[in-house]
């Protein structure tokens, strides 16, 4: 215990650096029942974006080293194509689309997570852990009426689970740039509050709107907003000057909080929920990756990543945990190439398909929306590394952790959440009973075996700004993902038996 405290100390202290905590430590034989557990969730990241999932054009030997040594997820879904909805349904097992206000949060959104509702991580922390968020969080923060950046923030994720926090409150395209820790703003001058407004202009900070030229990365869609760091962003902020994040600079420094949490919990395993803001937009690398992939920045943010996830993999081995860490790595949901700032990303493409084989992407039905990398390390109960290619739905991540944990759930926690930690673990190859999948309008479709059907809806069919193909139609659609797994052939009418029969079971999961 004592020469671990040491290795932390180093990191604590940024000794460390930035690639590992020092010395290999000795191991402890692990628990199975409590090991250490990481959720990481990268943003808009595609299940065409890996080279362990297939990508050419680009490398990423980190998360391909993670999927070699542990299970990689080919049939694995986020529950929402957009980031609010699917983070509220893997923290709290209950699909998003059974509340509102879970769709996409301002920066300045209250907790839209009730205190009252039992999270993953208030199980963790019932459980003994040390429990901990760092990165983006896009839950909201604060009371009803909105969130105050000038005080002490509550409720924040420490009501709801989390010892620890260390977060940007929305988006890295939103309003305010800030980070906070512990339920404030990190570097906040006192004198120099923060006035944030989703509606209207606060301050004389100049706009993307009033003043182009003073943009360095112009808006190809919306983010007309406060211009911050040169980046015109979405929403108007004035005040936290010295409160400001670096945009080149947030990989590396949620990078260091994580590592700093891993090395600080010697007394008790953790449980460290992290969401890069990699590679949501702006795309905006490190200095070290600008240029580095030859794909424009979408490119270098996604080996910005890799690294990211190579540092907390090292950090894990300095001490001797990697061994009876349970690491899962995901995405929110699917990718989108121009999601609003002239970043050059489709032109610079060169053949990479963020998107795989499928149709859609980000806010979409189809497969792309959802269908997302996923892979699961914990070498000490995965001693054979393999690939899964049963249904899996992060909605039952919840329950899953609670069951290796050993923590049965009381009636009403995480509702829709099934225990299904041998899939989890690759053990059990079989397939969920179904999957729901959500779009951007909340339009939904389910999953069971081979065939997919969509309810049909009256919105739109592409979404407004990226034109992307949202699986919104009037009639009903049915795919077999077996047989056409890019969507090409609506095979409803020549299958009523089949629409009838997933309709009602979509039915029965809506009303359960
Ligand atoms: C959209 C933004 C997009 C992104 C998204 C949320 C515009 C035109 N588009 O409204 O840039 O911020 O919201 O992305 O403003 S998510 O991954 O966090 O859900
Ligand atoms: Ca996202």
């Amino acid at each position: 215990m004592k020469q671990d405290l040491l290795v932390c100390i180093s990191a604590l202290s940024g000794l460390a650096g930035l690639t590992g905590c020092g010395q290999a430590q000795k191991q402890e034989a692990p628990n199975l029942k409590r090991p250490n557990v990481i959720f990481i969730y990268s943003d808009d990241l595609g299940i065409g974006d890996l080279s362990c999932y297939g990508a050419t054009k680009i490398s990423t030997p980190n998360i391909d080293k993670l999927a070699a040594q542990g299970v990689q997820f080919t049939n694995a879904y986020a529950t929402s194509a957009t980031s609010t909805p699917s983070r509220y349904g893997m923290l709290t097992g209950c699909y998003p689309w059974r509340k509102e206000n879970t769709g996409i949060a301002p920066g300045n959104s209250e907790l839209i997570i009730d205190t009252t509702c039992v999270t993953l991580a208030d199980v963790f922390h019932e459980a003994g852990y040390h429990t901990g968020a760092v990165g983006k969080w896009h839950l909201g923060l604060g009371p009803v009426g909105g969130t105050n950046f000038n005080g002490l923030i509550k409720p924040n994720t420490q009501s709801i689970g989390f010892d620890y926090e260390f977060i940007i409150p929305a988006t890295v395209d939103r309003v305010p740039c800030v980070f906070v820790e512990n339920g404030r703003v990190a570097g906040l001058d006192p004198s120099d509050p923060i006035t944030v407004s989703y509606d209207h202009k606060v301050g004389d900070w100049p706009t993307g709107e009033e003043n182009p030229e003073l943009v360095k990365l112009k808006p190809s869609q919306g983010h007309n907003n406060t211009i911050i760091n040169g980046i015109p962003r979405i929403g108007w902020m004035t005040g936290g000057k010295s409160a400001l994040w670096n945009d080149e600079e947030i990989a590396d420094v949620i990078t260091e909080k994580a590592k700093n949490f891993i090395c600080s919990s010697t007394d008790k395993p953790f449980f460290l929920y992290m969401g890069t803001q990699d590679v949501h937009v702006p795309r905006i690398p490190h200095p070290r990756f600008a240029g580095k992939s030859g794909l424009g920045t979408r490119g270098d943010v996604i080996l910005q990543l890799d690294w990211t996830i190579g540092e907390i993999m090292n950090t894990l081995d300095s001490l001797g945990i990697a061994d009876n860490t349970l690491f899962i790595f995901t995405s929110d949901n699917g990718p989108v190439i121009d999601d609003g700032y002239q970043d050059q990303a489709r032109e610079m493409l060169n053949g990479h398909t963020p998107m795989g084989i499928y149709r859609g992407g980000k806010y979409s039905l189809y497969e792309a929306g959802t269908r997302v990398p996923f892979i699961v390390r914990w070498p000490a109960a995965i001693q054979q590394p393999c690939k899964q290619q049963g249904l899996f739905s992060q909605i039952d991540v919840f329950a899953s952790l609670a069951e290796i944990m050993e923590m049965p759930l009381a009636k009403g926690v995480a509702p829709d959440s099934h225990a299904r930690s041998q899939a989890l673990i690759g053990k059990d190859q079989s397939d969920r009973e179904y999957v729901v999948e959500q779009n951007l309008n909340n339009t939904l479709a389910i999953i069971q075996g081979e065939w997919k059907y969509l309810q049909p809806s009256d919105k739109p069919a592409l979404e407004f700004w990226t034109k992307t193909e949202l699986g919104n139609a009037p009639e009903p659609q049915l795919y077999n993902l077996r047989k056409d797994p890019t969507e090409k052939e609506n095979v409803a009418s020549q299958n009523p038996e089949k629409v009838k029969e997933l309709a009602t079971l979509l039915d029965k999961v809506i009303a359960s």
